[in-house]
């Protein structure tokens, strides 16, 4: 059997971030040669799918978080196109937008792995709820609403979609946590490979332990992985840069360690966001990175 397909989902949808830009992140990443990277890796690509906000919404009731019904829309049409992506055997790559989409993937991708892992790779844990986000911005809720600990629920953006245990969650990378966010990791039992621990045991221990934990007794295992948990010095273009983060070669070895398992059936690359970036660093980052997800070797 050779490579699999993999189904690139473009989403080009920002309104989940504090400020704009990430919508443009699909267009950029695609633009600097993710297709041919992949082809070049062996792999059938499919990049025909694109997300698109709808015209009319039905509007969501809620509270102060901003653009719920937008995101919800986006979502749901994402949700629909990663489950049908996965259900034909392909693996779903979506390319954001801010980190709200991924709450789309989750959803779809569920319905085919309703036993699914996550590595959340992330300078942030998006474990903020409708209550505690102290900024109203959808992409701080995520993980949450994966987890079922929000209002807006997995199965309204799809029905069918199945909540993500969080013995099976596993986030690499925080450095930026707000206080009820840190409250929820300790009481739900979420696996969290802060900065601290990447500094004191190796990012090697870590993706291996974070491979074992969301990877042992799952169906499938989906990569969130969120630009801004790498360093702002390899990875300017992002709505909210914080310092400390993975080098580039910490981030290349966690790609590779996690293609080298074989586990991958998913994955999100997300927050890219080309009108902060500085060169196009960061979006070349990001297509050089999925490259090492997917099988890119330096020999
Ligand atoms: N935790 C903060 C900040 C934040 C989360 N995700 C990003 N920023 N990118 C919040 O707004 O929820
Ligand atoms: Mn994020
Ligand atoms: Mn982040």
């Amino acid at each position: 059997m050779g490579q699999p397909t993999i189904s690139i989902i473009s989403v080009p949808f920002g309104y989940g971030a504090g400020r704009p830009g990430s919508e443009q992140g699909p267009d950029s990443i695609l633009k600097f040669g993710l297709v041919k990277k992949l082809e070049q890796l062996g792999y059938d690509v499919d990049a025909g799918r694109r997300i698109q906000l709808p015209s009319s919404l039905t509007p969501y009731p809620t509270t102060r978080m901003k653009h719920v019904d937008q995101v919800m829309a986006v979502c749901s049409q994402l949700a629909r196109e990663a489950a049908s992506a996965a259900s034909a055997g392909s693996i779903p790559l979506m390319l954001g937008g801010d980190h709200s989409i991924a709450m789309g993937s989750l959803a779809g991708l569920s319905r085919h792995y309703p036993n699914m892992g996550v590595i959340w790779v992330d300078a942030h844990s998006d474990l903020n709820t409708e209550i505690t986000s102290p900024s109203g911005n959808m992409h701080g809720i995520p993980l949450a609403a994966a987890l079922g600990l929000t209002q807006l629920k997995l199965t309204q953006i799809l029905p069918g979609a199945v909540q993500l245990k969080p013995e099976n969650c596993v986030i690499i990378g925080a450095r930026d946590l707000d206080r009820d966010e840190k409250t929820l990791i300790r009481s739900r039992g979420i696996t969290c490979f802060t900065m601290y621990e990447i500094d004191r045991l190796g990012i090697e221990h870590v993706v291996q332990e974070a491979l074992r934990i969301a990877g042992t007794g799952t169906d499938g295992l989906h990569v969130s992985f969120d630009i801004d948990s790498v360093d702002p010095f390899e990875a300017p273009g992002t709505g909210t840069p914080v310092r400390g983060g993975l080098s580039y070669r910490e981030a290349h070895l966690a790609m590779e360690l996690m293609s080298e398992s074989g586990l991958i059936t998913s994955a999100d690359m997300v927050e890219v966001n080309p009108s902060l970036d500085r060169n196009n660093q960061t979006s070349k980052l990001a297509v050089e990175l999925l490259g090492s997800l997917f099988g890119s070797r330096i020999l």
